[in-house]
């Protein structure tokens, strides 16, 4: 059995996006990172980063149980154990993977400071706003050029896909997508997935419930609860 200790936000909705995709059974545990979850002793024995997502598979590779945090990480691992969406073979691997590091590398840590200064920066941070805006257009630049050329971002739907589309719903939302018509054709296609739509309502209602950003919650996600040693 695979237990994914999971939130629906853009790190964990690649992991169900996945999991509903290649069909392997799966049990969500909530992890709510706005609550505090993440911290909790019995999770950072599995997830020692204090982030979701995470995932514990009952029978591993050895047929003993195996943990594993970091959604690059546990992407290629179910793409290993189901054979579906990570290529078998050597060549079509190294096609894959440099798409899926850029978006562990690059999409997500650029998209999530613009998104924060964005969201939740205090007036004169500037400098910041400026420089991962930038950094978000170059990379949707990249991402642009590249899906003009090829479907999906390693020739055929995989894992690497799965990585990045749930960092452009926001902006899709936005209308920022717009500029990026080969971006946009890709984001169409993937949200047009029977396992994409299914994955997407996995815990979106208990998200929906908490209140965006509470002083408690800021003070868990960017205060002095997120900076204890532990
Ligand atoms: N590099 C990590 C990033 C995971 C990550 O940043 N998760 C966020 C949610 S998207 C989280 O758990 N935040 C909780 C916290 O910062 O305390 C991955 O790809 O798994």
């Amino acid at each position: 059995m695979l237990d994914v200790y999971n939130w629906p936000t853009s790190n964990g909705r690649k992991i169900f996006i996945m999991l509903e995709e290649c069909g392997l059974p799966y049990k969500v545990h909530p992890v709510s990172i706005r609550k505090g979850e993440q911290f909790k002793p019995e999770f950072l024995k599995f997830s020692p980063n204090n982030k979701i997502p995470a995932l514990i598979d009952s029978d591993g590779p050895d047929g003993k149980p195996l943990s594993l945090f970091e959604s690059g990480a546990i992407l290629m691992y179910l793409g290993q154990k189901s054979g579906k969406f990570f290529p078998k073979d050597m060549r079509g691997q190294y096609e894959v993977l440099p798409w899926l590091f850029m978006q562990v590398g690059h999409v997500g840590p650029m998209f999530g400071q613009a998104h924060h200064f964005h969201g939740n920066a205090p007036p004169g941070s500037d400098y910041a706003l400026q420089r991962f805006d930038n950094e978000q257009k170059r990379i949707y630049n990249v991402l642009d050029k590249r899906l003009g050329e090829v479907d999906y971002l390693a020739g055929s739907y995989s894992i690497a896909d799965m990585a990045v589309f749930p960092w452009t719903q926001a902006d899709e939302k936005s209308g920022m997508l717009k500029a990026y018509p080969n971006v946009k054709r890709w984001f169409d296609a993937i949200l047009a997935r029977p396992a994409v739509q299914k994955a997407l309502t996995i815990l979106a209602a208990e998200r929906a419930a908490q209140p965006e950003m509470t002083p408690e919650a800021r003070e868990i996600m960017f205060g002095s609860k997120q900076y204890e040693r532990r």
